[in-house]
Parts: C-alpha cells; structure tokens; sequence
C-alpha cells in the first residue's frame, strides 16, 4: 500500500510510538522559528531548560508582531530576544525583515523538512513540502534543546485539485472554499494533503497561502507536493541545493478525500466573526466599505502585492475608505520599490506599513466604529482588530483592492482582463537583517539584555490529591485564544509579564474574570466545543494557570491549546455527555475527588461532582504516558527538568 506525503515524512522523523492514526507519536525536529510575541516566553523557558546551544539543525527568531513600541518593553524583548539568540545558537531575523512565514518560506525552510514553530500559522511550510506545525513556545522551546514534539498521529485528508484557476480567483479562494466545506472545527486530528493536476497550476506563494490558512480549519497542518515549480522558487530564493521532489505514492490511501475544481471557484469572503462565515464576492457586492488591509502572512507576497499594484495603479483610493498595505518581507518590499510597483502604491494611496504583522495582530490600524474593512488576513474573531464592533471580511488581495477603488464591496471579476503574473527568474537575495549566533566557543561572552518588564515563569505545582474548587467562568462554543487571552497594541507588550498580563484574562467575556479567579484562589473553567482554536499563543494557558485555574471542563478543545493546558499542568477534561455542559453554572463548587491517584492508575473517566447541585457528572480524562507525566509533575517545564537530570 502506498504513502500519503505526510506519512513519508512522518515516519522519516519517528522517533518514539507507532504510526498507528489516534496514538501519540514522537517526531524529531529539524527546524524551529519564534516569533517575538510569543519568542521572550519560549526563550525564558528554554533558558531554564540549561540546555547551553540549540540542538536543531536551523532556528531562527523573528521579530514581526511587536513592532509598534509605544513604550519600553517592546523593544526591551527584541533586544533579549536578540542577546539570546546570539548566545544559544539562534539566527536572529531583525525588526523590518518580515513576518516570520514569510521570510522562513523565502530564506530558511526546505522541502522534506520538520519545523514547529511558536505561532500557529508556520504550516505556511507546506507550501514547499514541509511538514510545519505550529506549537506552544514551550514545546518549540523543548524542540531547540533538542527534545521529541509530539502529535497525535493524524489522518490525512487529501485535497485533489482540478482544473485551473480563473481570472481574478485567487488561492484565496481556494482556501475559503475549504473552510467552508469543512469549518473551523473540520481540520482536528488531520492534516490537508493537497494533490492532483490543479496543483501543478499554483505557484509557491500560492501554495503558501492555502497551507498558512489551514490553521483555520484546526488542522494539524497542509502540506503541498515538492515539484518542479517547488524547485523554480527555491532557485530564484538561489537556494535550489536543498530541493528534492517529494509527493504522495499513487496508490496511497487517505482518511478522506475532498474535490474542488479550480475553474468552478469564485471570489469569496469570510465574513463577521468566524474564517468559516463564507459568502461570495457577488452576494456581498455593493456593501460600502470603510476600511481595505493588504498582507499578514497569508497574503503580502510579491505575487500579491504585483497584482495589487496592478489594480491600483493610475487610481486613487475611493475618499471614504482607507487603504493600508504592509508588504510581507525587506525582500518584498526593496523588489516593489525595485521595479515601481511600490510608486503605484504610494500614488494611489495607500498607507505603507512595515513588513510586520501590523494591523492583523491589532497593531494598529483598528477600523472606526462598527467599520467595515475587507482584509486579506487569516482571522476575523470579533475584537481582534481592535474595534469591539468592527466588522471584518477576509477576502484575496484582489478584492481587496478592487474594492478599495469602488469604496463598496466588489467582485474582482469585474476589473477586466487580468494579465499573466509570473514570479521572477531571481528573487532580490540580502540576508543582511538575518544576524547569525556567535561560535559557542564565544558564547560566554554575549550578555543576556532583560527589561524591567520580563518576568520569571509563573509558578506552578505538582497535580494535587483532590481538586475542591468553584467554577470560576463559563463560556460557549468556539471560544478563540484572542477571547481567553486578548492581543492588541495594548495587551501585547505585556507578553514577557504574566502577573500584569493576567489582568486582561478572559476580559473579552467577562471584564470581572481576573478579580473574581485571584479572589476564589483556585478554580475550573467550563466551556462548550472548539474550547481554544486559534493561536498558539500559550499565554492563554499561562495566564489562567497564574489566576489559579486547576482545570478546564469542555466539549471540545483546539489541537494546540490542550497541549498548552497540559505545558502548564492544567488539567484538560472533557464531557462525557455533552448535555452535562448544562449541569454546572457559574459559581458551582466542582469536587473531583483523588484526582492523582486516578491519573496515576491512568483511569481516563473521572467523576466531577457538582456539590452546588449534587449531581455526578462523568468526564473524559485522556492522557498518555508522557502527558500524564507531565500533568502529575505540574507542567512540562518541571517535566523536563526533571528528565534532563536522570
Ligand atoms: C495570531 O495570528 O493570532 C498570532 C498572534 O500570530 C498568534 C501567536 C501569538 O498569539 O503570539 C498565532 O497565530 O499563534
Ligand atoms: Fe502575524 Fe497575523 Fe500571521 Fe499571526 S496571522 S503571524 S499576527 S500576520
């Protein structure tokens, strides 16, 4: 029986379970990448691993998301995590090089590869056949010293792509139309193979587009075949010796199997508040706009912003909309000022942002009040922008700027013909904002630079013998990392600070949820399905685990928060029956008694009683031997802690 791509690759890199779908696997890692929003935390928590140089064959630390310094401490972490970075054996990316996807697609990422990154859009490396997954910066940072990640072992969805794609239909769309067959919650346990002819009809950057917005699905990952048009880019990257033709057998057998025919797709959106709310451009056309936002790392490559450039250029952004571009990567950026689309930009005007993340973390740009604004972005979670009431829309580059033109909601199709955009022969190379680490010989001598504001890991306990304690919130379905652990200019330069950053925990939901979890002392969250999807940021973990949180009680959980909880020795639990959801109220004290001897006897149906209500309610407790490990230990940094003195 033939192979699936994913299980080449996996089970090249297995190095503890067996490849059985279902169980926990153990890969070896090859590459690691941080960004600085999530990079001070995962680099406090591999210094206090001891581990003295990275173990991984390349790492690298990006500065992308807290560039809008509005006070000391961002620029204080860049500066940390620039000294770290130096002494460990770390490639150090600078604040203007680009978004971390972005550049490791273009400078640092190889086909057949394992990456794990701290942020969970790095399956943006599928687009070159990598296996990339995103992680909690805890894991990247147990993945740097050279420790096992583990992942459930996935089933594999293939994508078989027909046809090719019409004018002005944008890889975009292609990835809305699969949020939309199978919804935010429909990637769990899986990754997306995408094969068939349709593929040989995409470039990379459009390959990078559709694995970066898998992560919306809740996917493990995508992953893209190594081809021909694989090796082009990689040569034009002049980096075509670390190319190698990688696809899935004929005969291999998936999970699932989805069709889409390319010449069938049209423009498309996701609208207010869920990647998954899609409608088509048609539907939606005519709708005055305030707002338009070009790049993130789904869509600010030179193929994008050549196609903006090409709409708007002559043009002038319609009076009532405001348009803002922030091209991906220094790469991008000096190639469009290079051949004058960058002109084109400026003339029509458009507002020029860095190569950051900018607006699509919230930095900035936060639309008026109950504004409308189409973004080429990857989430539109209500709040995110930084306008509670802001409405947004993620739709391609080309709707995106047809509609900056016409001030109302337009479908790209309308613009005409579309001419042929091809990526060059060389991309521009100058990897002068990359800085390598010193020769560990001179390790010694790099200085560790902390602020004020970076503060130690919170501190954490062993499981206890029985948790007595009250529910301190309950919340719904879907419940997203931004509502647990908001982000924003305000909130973000506060991520190397637990203590100050707790203070905004959950406050999207519940303003009180803070004071209210610090005055109970210790208490369980409950919540409905998809409990955690989103980011990979594991202060959402790690704020809750400060306020006192034992133990989450939910439908369901999102891939990457539950191995958070368990990082932080919180402990993951699930209903039994979903109708139980409706046995417990805010404020109900929740007794599961001999927890730890349950978790040691590895029971995995545990009982929580309800003592405000008295009712027994039977809940799902699934850990293997590692993670039951690390729950009783208190956390998967005392895990390995204490691993890496036996
Ligand atoms: C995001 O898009 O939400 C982020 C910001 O990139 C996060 C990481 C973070 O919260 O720092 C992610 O996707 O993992
Ligand atoms: Fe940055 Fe947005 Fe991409 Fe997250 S999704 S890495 S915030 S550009």
């Amino acid at each position: 029986m033939g192979l699936t791509l994913t299980e080449k690759i996996l089970k090249a890199h297995l190095v503890e379970g067996e490849f059985v779908k279902g169980q926990e696997i153990g890969i070896k890692i090859d590459q690691t990448l941080t960004q600085d929003a999530t990079g001070t935390m995962a680099y406090l928590e591999f210094e206090a691993m001891g581990v003295p140089r990275v173990k991984t064959e390349r790492s690298v630390a990006y500065i992308d998301h807290n560039t809008l310094q509005s006070g000391f401490e961002n620029a204080d972490d860049h500066r940390f995590i620039s000294s770290v970075a130096k002494k460990h054996g770390i490639y150090f990316s600078r604040p203007g090089n680009g978004i971390c996807h972005q550049v490791h697609l273009e400078r640092f990422g190889i086909p057949g590869k394992t990456l794990i990154g701290s942020d969970s859009h790095t399956p943006t490396g599928g687009g070159i056949g990598m296996i990339a997954i995103g992680a909690g910066g805890l894991d990247v940072a147990v993945a740097m010293g050279g420790g096992t990640y583990y992942i459930t072992c996935p089933k594999v969805v293939k994508v078989e792509l027909k046809g090719k794609l019409s004018p002005w239909v944008a890889a975009k769309d292609v990835i809305l139309e699969v949020l939309r067959i199978l919804s935010v919650k429909g990637g769990v346990g899986k990754v997306i193979e995408y094969c068939g002819e349709g593929v040989k009809s995409l470039s990379v950057p459009e390959r990078a587009t559709i694995t970066n917005m898998g992560a919306e699905l809740g996917a493990t990952t995508s992953i893209f075949p190594s081809d021909e048009i694989t090796r082009e880019f990689l040569k034009a990257q002049k980096r075509e010796e670390v190319w190698t033709e990688l696809s899935a057998d004929a005969d291999a057998v998936y999970d699932e199997v989805i069709e889409i025919d390319l010449s069938k797709l049209v423009p498309l959106a996701a609208c207010p508040h869920s990647p998954d709310n899609i409608k088509t451009a048609e539907e939606l056309s005519g709708m005055k706009i305030d707002q338009v936002c070009i790049g993130s790392c789904t869509n600010s490559s030179l193929l994008d912003m050549l196609k903006v450039a090409h709409i708007l250029k002559g043009k002038t952004v319609h009076p009532d909309v405001s348009l803002s571009i922030a091209p991906g990567s220094k790469q991008v950026l000096t190639m469009l000022a290079e051949n004058g689309a960058l002109a084109d930009l400026i003339a029509a005007g458009a507002r020029i942002l860095e190569s950051a993340c900018g607006p699509c973390i919230g930095m900035g740009q936060s639309p008026n009040s109950k504004g409308i604004s189409l973004r080429t972005f990857n989430r539109n979670f209500e709040g995110r922008s930084g306008t509670k009431d802001g409405q947004i829309y993620l739709v391609s580059p080309e709707t995106a700027a047809i509609s900056a033109l016409t001030g109302v909601f337009t479908d790209p199709r309308t613009i005409g013909d579309m001419p042929e955009f091809k990526l060059p022969e060389t991309f521009l190379i100058n990897d002068n904002m990359v800085e390598p680490p010193v020769d560990e010989k001179d390790m010694d001598k790099v200085e560790i630079l902390r602020g004020p504001n970076i503060k130690p890991f919170p501190q954490t306990s062993p499981l206890s013998e029985t948790i007595d304690v009250p529910c301190s919130l309950k919340v719904g379905d879907n419940i997203t990392t931004d509502h647990i652990m908001p982000a924003g200019a305000k909130i973000l330069p506060l991520r190397s600070n637990i203590p100050a950053i707790s203070e905004h925990c959950f406050t999207v939901c519940d303003k009180d949820f803070p004071k209210r979890a610090k005055e109970l002392g210790q208490s369980i969250i409950v919540g409905g399905s998809n409990y955690g999807q989103g980011s990979s940021r594991e202060h959402a973990a790690l704020a809750p685990l400060y306020l006192g949180v034992k133990a989450v009680l939910v439908k369901s959980f999102a891939r990457i928060h539950r191995a958070n909880l368990i990082n932080a020795g919180i402990l993951p639990l699930t209903f039994v029956n979903e109708n139980d959801y409706d046995n417990i109220n805010e404020g109900d004290n929740l007794e599961i008694k001999n927890v730890k001897a349950d978790v040691v006897a590895g029971k995995t149906t545990l009982t929580v009683v309800n003592k405000t209500k008295d009712i027994e309610i039977p809940v799902l407790c699934e850990l293997t031997g590692r993670t039951k490990d690390i729950i009783l230990a208190g956390g998967l940094l005392d895990y390995t802690r204490e691993s890496l003195k036996n």
